[in-house]
């Protein structure tokens, strides 16, 4: 069965069946494979598989139906977006392999079918149980659900998973609140708890980060790659003509004074005007062809568009150093057209944060385009920097697969969420100005304190809360970045365990009021005006949420080397 771990997910190669272990017994199976992490550790990759969790799951690819009017199917062998093919391709695969029962979808009349509501335009509700144990779909598949299953789509849509490239913020996720603060955009506003939002990079720890997989090569390979790479020979990044239109002169004749430039910019007949004459270009080339070329270069250089695609990983793994461009000020939904109406306010400093944050130097380089001294040093430094291919674990097959396989064991969105729980906080210590509290476990009370039946069975915490390290914003700051900036991450998960007056009295905060309201940056405290604010409303939980009078009580925790999805505790 091991063999299933050869598939490059990208290319849907099928090598092998899918996984044997599910059909024979109701004991565990624990499959544990030695792999390396990143950073060269023995990792073991646990995927207990029961029979019980064989699910069916329905996989509706909204934006490839024709309904929604799919733009992104003529354009995939003329430069057109892939980046989201990819990523449904790699779920598929990782779906199959992790050997769950999947029904797939490409057209309403096929959803209808799945579904069992009948054909037509109108919305019927769905009478009986639903069919699936889970569903992903996007945006678009959303809106067609909604529009076929009517009312019905409330009762079910806690089984829904909904891939969203860039992801949705707890504030535009809200209908009510998102309507009344002007967070309302042309997507976003389900009511769905923000985790069901799976990114395509770990952007906001609100959503659940999906991700894709790279191709990973084996130390022979990365051997011949080094002996072999061409260290004068760079490759532009931008498979389609206009993202090589305006102002691009300049910084490619910089380039060419050192390095051969290499293009893969579709064309059909002729060369595009947009690309210099010194460009040797491919045109687009099939995935193979590019991973070869890859091999060879020294350089994958980036002009600032399209933002955050799996081609810069693919680059790396292939042991190219990406040089991409600094956005000064950050493009967002507030000032650039790309990102108007998606539903999130993340600020993107470079064309591809997850390069620069999560990889950076010597393989990443992030550079002010608009300054040609501060361009012509890094090329001349990248030029002397050897480097070794190298690929997130996150972005491994094995790293999606345990991933995906973890949400699947563990995410469960249709049992009541926890209310607020009190919980006995003592102090830690400090971290950059910012006060860090324990527990470092919080003990679960038994179901009746946490207001289930006696005889419900209350859910599990997972992440698991052993994981929680609770903090102190600075004024301004989300909690994204004040658990990123004490080496942790942002957990929702954890919010309504410190949205209490324990975590305050805790953290020592000086509360004059303790109130209740409804409102993204909540739990939160004015230090000015000594008060203190907890949330009313759990589907606000935000990690993203900031603002510059209050600080914000942040649950974060820790997480698995390469593995940021995941807690250490959460296998
Ligand atoms: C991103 O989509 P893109 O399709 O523009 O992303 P890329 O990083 O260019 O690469 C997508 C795939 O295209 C392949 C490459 C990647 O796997 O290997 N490819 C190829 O096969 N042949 C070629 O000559 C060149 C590339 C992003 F992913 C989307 O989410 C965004 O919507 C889009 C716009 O920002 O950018």
């Amino acid at each position: 069965s091991d063999c299933s771990f050869l598939i490059y997910l990208s290319e849907v190669e099928w090598f092998c069946p899918p996984l044997p272990w599910r059909n024979h017994t109701n004991t565990p199976t624990q499959h544990t494979q030695h792999i390396k992490s990143p950073k060269r550790q023995v990792r073991k990759l646990h995927l207990n598989i029961y029979d019980k969790e064989i699910l069916t799951i329905l996989i509706h690819v909204g934006f490839l139906t024709e309904e929604s009017g799919d733009v992104f199917s003529p354009k995939v062998l003329k430069g057109g977006p892939l980046g989201e093919m990819v990523q449904w391709a790699d779920i598929l695969t990782a779906l199959h392999v992790l050997g769950h029962n999947l029904k797939i979808s490409m057209s309403v009349k096929e959803l209808q079918g799945f579904l069992g509501v009948p054909p037509g335009r109108g919305s019927c509700p769905l009478t009986g149980p639903l069919p699936f144990d889970l569903i992903y779909t996007d945006y678009h598949g959303l809106q067609q659900m909604k529009q076929h299953m009517g009312l019905s789509l409330k009762k079910h849509k806690c089984h829904i998973r909904v891939i969203d490239t860039f992801g949705t913020e707890p504030a535009y996720n809200h209908e009510e609140y998102a309507t009344l603060h002007g967070y309302r955009t042309n997507w976003g506003y389900w009511n769905l708890n923000a985790r069901q939002y799976m990114t395509m990079f770990p952007h906001t720890p609100d959503n659940s980060f999906m991700g894709f997989v790279s191709e990973e090569l084996n130390e022979t390979e990365k051997r011949s790659i080094q002996q072999n790479k061409v260290n004068n020979m760079a490759v532009v990044y931008g498979k389609e003509a206009s993202m090589w239109k305006q102002g691009k002169e300049s910084f490619l004749e910089i380039l060419h004074r050192y390095m051969e430039v290499h293009g893969t910019v579709y064309y059909e007949t002729q060369r595009p005007p947009e690309v210099p004459a010194f460009v040797k270009n491919h045109g687009l080339l099939p995935q193979h062809e590019l991973q070869q070329l890859l091999r060879k270069a020294k350089l994958f250089i980036g002009f600032g568009f399209p933002y955050e695609g799996p081609a810069p990983l693919e680059a790396i793994a292939n042991g190219c150093i990406f040089l991409q461009p600094k956005f000064q000020p950050p493009h967002s939904s507030l000032n650039h057209e790309f990102f108007r109406g998606k539903p999130t306010s993340r600020q993107v400093f470079s064309q591809h944060p997850y390069a620069e944050q999560y990889i950076g130097r010597p393989h990443v380089m992030t550079v002010d385009y608009n300054n040609s001294l501060q361009f012509e040093a890094a090329i001349q430094e990248i030029m002397r920097t050897k480097v070794e291919p190298y690929l997130p674990y996150e972005y491994t097959c094995e790293g999606m697969l345990e991933r995906l396989h973890a949400y699947i064991q563990h995410q469960d969105f249709c049992v009541p969420q926890p209310p607020f729980i009190p919980a006995n906080f003592s102090r830690l210590g400090s971290a950059s100005g910012s006060r860090v509290i324990g527990p470092l476990f919080v003990p679960l009370p038994n179901s009746t304190a946490l207001g289930w039946a006696s005889n419900a069975t209350a859910p599990t915490a997972w992440p698991p809360l052993s994981s929680l390290r609770l903090l102190v914003s600075q004024e301004g700051q989300s909690c994204v970045e004040a658990c990123q900036s004490a080496g942790w991450i942002c957990e929702p998960a954890h919010f309504p365990f410190i949205n209490n007056k324990d975590a305050l009295r805790g953290l020592e905060v000086q509360c004059e009021v303790v109130d209740s309201e409804i409102n993204h940056i909540l739990p939160a405290f004015s230090v000015m005006r000594r008060e203190c604010s907890l949330q009313r409303e759990p589907l606000l939980f935000s990690c993203a949420g900031h603002s510059p009078k209050y600080r914000r009580l942040c649950p974060c925790r820790d997480f698995l080397g390469g593995q940021v999805a995941l807690c250490r505790d959460c296998l």
